[in-house]
């Protein structure tokens, strides 16, 4: 990563779309606390490779906190309020999480965001998520927020279609993106994962996504 002289001043919002920022640094504030409570959430529900309904195993590793969890198995996607590898709840949900992702929301300009979900993504180098959208919640009128930790990923915006042009953005440790609105169902992806070292993360990109499901 290139230092600058600049690297002090704050990095402003950047519009990805019409309803979609990037807050840069914005989740900085959750401190090392947050790989303590990855660390209890992946030791009762652990991350796993997801098999997508076409066969395929995902290369990213997931889990999920909150009182749905995301699930892909060959019967297709789903919101589970049980994780199938424990047979048990998804770990609760921790108060900073759900702190810095309604004042994400806020700051972005959707107020009342209460989620349910959080889906945890991990990336190892070489791990990649093609293009998608999220499309398994009952409500597109509540947002998504998405806070990257770790390692830096080039992540892929594009449009409501699956050929419209995508720009590409780094995601930085911190950086949080929020999309709603007239984005809600934007196609997006994440290149494969180059590798590197992060001083808290170590070899990984770390992308916790909040959602309202029910
Ligand atoms: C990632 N994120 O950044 C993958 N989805 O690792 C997503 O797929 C995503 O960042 C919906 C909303 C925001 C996201
Ligand atoms: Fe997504």
């Amino acid at each position: 990563m290139q230092e600058s002289f600049f690297d002090f001043l704050p990095k402003p919002t950047v519009i990805l779309a019409e309803g979609a920022v990037l807050l840069p640094g914005f989740a900085l504030g959750l401190g090392a606390d947050i790989l303590s409570f990855l660390n209890s959430i992946q030791a009762a529900s652990p991350f796993r490779h997801m098999i997508t309904p076409g066969g395929h195993r995902m290369s990213v590793a997931m889990t999920n906190c909150g009182k749905f969890g995301w699930v892909s198995d060959k019967t297709g996607y789903r919101y589970d309020p049980v994780d199938p590898l424990s047979n048990r709840s998804w770990p609760e949900m921790p108060a900073s999480f759900l702190k810095i992702a309604t004042e994400a929301a806020v700051a972005a300009g959707y107020s009342g965001f209460q989620p349910d979900a959080c889906l945890i993504n991990r990336y190892l180098p070489g791990s990649k998520l093609s293009l998608h959208q999220d499309r398994n919640e009952a409500d597109f009128t509540q947002p998504i927020v998405s806070v990257s930790l770790g390692l830096p990923a080039s992540f892929l915006f594009g449009g409501l279609k699956r050929k419209d042009a995508v720009k590409k953005y780094t995601l930085e440790h911190g950086d949080v993106v929020v999309w709603g609105g007239p984005s809600r169902l934007c196609y997006h992806g994440v290149n494969t994962l180059k590798t590197g070292e992060h001083p808290a993360f170590g070899k990984q990109r770390i992308n916790l996504t909040f959602r309202k499901v029910v």
